[in-house]
């Protein structure tokens, strides 16, 4: 597969009209057609992507692994693990950044997702959270516009994908509607497999709603 530049990813904007998607009414969020232009929904390997940063789903020793993690590390090449090594690790929910190297993307956001548990379902519900708000100030914090994310958690560590998509965009819609919100160009959730894809396609409407249809035409009016 070949490089993807944000120029041939389509917006949730662009994939609305495509689609015709109508506002879901209630939705879960307001409208704000800005955001629609912030957000992409993007099915694919995401050490393609050529953005400013990707994020990837580590382990706490940020020193590679499997899944996202393995394919990062493969794709950078040994640098990547050169100065992960001098990174002293992460905590969960914690995000670290480094260079690059062989990616087309820049930087890479290293997070910690946490491990699922049923029993501890809260906690690991706020660490998810955490994961992608500070993803998402680091990436305020050193001038990065364009972040991809893959889904953090969802593979190894088993968190249940419908949960972990509402709180991928919960987090996501509330920071862009934050100040520092404003100066990112572009989200991009990457998904790998076809049935994320529609749960992403289906939950995205709920945070960033397409505009609602005009009014009705009636003889009345
Ligand atoms: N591009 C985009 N998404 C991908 C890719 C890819 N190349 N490969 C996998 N996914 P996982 P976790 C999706 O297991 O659950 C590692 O060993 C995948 O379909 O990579 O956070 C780390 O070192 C899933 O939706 O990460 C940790 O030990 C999502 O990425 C542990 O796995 C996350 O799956 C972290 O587990």
């Amino acid at each position: 597969m070949s490089v993807r530049t944000l120029q041939h990813i389509p917006t949730l904007a662009q994939a609305f009209v495509a689609a015709n998607i109508q506002a879901p009414d209630p939705p879960a969020a307001h409208h704000n057609p800005i955001l629609l232009r912030q957000i992409s929904i993007w099915q694919g390997d995401i050490t393609k992507l050529e953005v400013d940063a990707i994020v990837n789903a580590a382990n706490r020793t940020l020193l590679g692994g499997g899944g996202v993690d393995g394919a990062i590390h493969r794709a950078a090449g040994p640098r990547l693990l050169n100065e992960c090594q001098a990174l002293d690790g992460a905590e969960t929910g914690e995000a670290k950044i480094t260079s690059g190297y062989d990616l087309p993307a820049r930087h890479v956001l290293h997070t910690v997702g946490p491990v699922y548990s049923r029993s501890k379902d809260a906690e690991c519900a706020r660490l998810l959270a955490l994961c992608y708000r500070n993803c998402l100030n680091l990436a305020y914090a050193k001038n990065i516009k364009s972040i991809a994310f893959p889904s953090i958690s969802t593979g190894l560590y088993g968190y249940p994908i419908r949960d972990a998509t509402h709180i991928a965009m919960t987090e996501t819609r509330k920071f862009l509607d934050s100040p520092q919100g404003q100066d990112i160009e572009r989200v991009v959730f990457v998904v790998f497999l076809d049935t994320d894809k529609d749960l992403y396609d289906t939950l995205a409407p709920l945070y960033f709603p397409p505009s609602p249809p005009p009014p009705a035409y009636s003889e009345a009016d």
